[in-house]
């Protein structure tokens, strides 16, 4: 298939992709037995197995067990060494990746440990491939406003290394308006704020990332479409939604990628971008997100080419860097 080929070939940025999130069972059950920490499964294909949910609850209770082996430094390094190293040999030469800081605090790793972890293999990517890089602290929205600052007040030795916060964990009962000063205290530190809305959230979250957050771009939005005075919104402020097809499909977002709205967003003129987001959970990396919509959706080059460069004119990069890729 000439599309696939030139969707493998197309240089490709990725701005949402949770790192705990390509934990491959692999890695997971090394890393476990290394740290000497115990998991649920007895195998990897017994955890494998587990991979089905029917939402995204489902998905985070064997996201958050998952992560749990990661304790040393080497733990987030190598994590995010082999997921760059993935998405290096897809062509993609430009990540934003986010971490949870809270769900590795809660089993008492430092935010030392956690970003020097993932920095150092950030830094080396960079080094070895010209591969550029935003790092995104997400806070988790089903935990209080208080262990949010917390997080932040551990994040300030390090502001030099990150770039922006974001919003994600369970949705439903923990709408934006509930982070609103601490995102006020992020955007005065000059940190750029983006949040997943309209996953399974309605309309109405998406509202409030926009009007009360005043986030520079969502993630996922594709509950947005159900609200046309919102879908003129996004447009008007040419925010960039990150959209993850096959995370929508295992989450059951969407229910075939046949209907997968992608198409339709780029239609409104809305400035969808494709990514992973948990690549290890959701059945593939970057490329096997473009391979599925070119397989299961009518998406034509023109349309694969102007998702490609939304990811590039919506990232966070300056327009000197964004040029160098367009
Ligand atoms: C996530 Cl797909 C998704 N949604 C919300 N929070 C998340 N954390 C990791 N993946
Ligand atoms: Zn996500």
């Amino acid at each position: 298939n000439t599309l696939i080929a030139l969707s493998k070939a197309m240089p490709k940025t990725e701005l949402h992709l949770h790192i705990e999130g390509t934990f491959e069972p692999e890695q997971m059950f090394a890393i476990a037995q290394r740290n000497q920490v115990a998991l649920k499964y007895d195998s990897v294909e017994a955890l494998i197995a587990a991979y089905q949910f029917t939402n995204l609850q489902d998905f985070l209770d064997l996201y958050y067990q998952g992560m749990s082996v990661l304790l040393h430094e080497e733990d987030f390094y190598d994590l995010t060494m082999a997921y760059l190293t993935k998405v290096h040999s897809e062509n993609v030469v430009h990540v934003e990746i986010f971490f949870d800081p809270q769900g590795h605090l809660s089993r008492d790793v430092s935010f030392d440990v956690q970003i020097k972890g993932i920095y150092r293999a950030l830094q080396d990517a960079k080094q070895q491939w010209g591969m550029t890089s935003k790092l995104i602290m997400s806070f988790l929205r089903h935990l209080s406003e208080e262990s949010a600052f917390e997080t932040l007040a551990l994040a300030k030795p390090y502001l030099k290394w990150i770039d922006g916060v974001g919003l994600d964990s369970s949705e439903l009962g923990h709408p934006p308006e509930k982070f609103l000063r601490v995102f006020q205290a992020c955007k005065a530190l000059g940190l750029k704020v983006t949040a997943h809305a309209g996953e399974e959230g309605p309309p109405e979250y998406v509202w409030q990332a926009i009007e009360d957050i005043g986030v520079d771009r969502i993630d996922h939005g594709n509950r947005a479409l159900e609200d046309n005075n919102l879908i003129c919104t996004i447009q008007q402020r040419n925010l960039t939604l990150t959209v993850c097809p096959l995370s929508n499909l295992k989450l059951c977002v969407v229910d075939d990628m046949k209907d997968h709205p992608i198409t339709r967003m780029l239609a409104l003129g809305l400035k969808a971008t494709v990514n992973s987001d948990d690549p290890a959970y959701f059945g593939g990396y970057m490329n096997d997100n473009y391979a599925s919509l070119i397989q299961h959706t009518g998406i034509n080059l023109a349309q694969l080419y102007q998702l490609a460069k939304n990811g590039i004119t919506g990232s966070w990069m300056t327009r000197a860097q964004q040029s160098v890729h367009l």
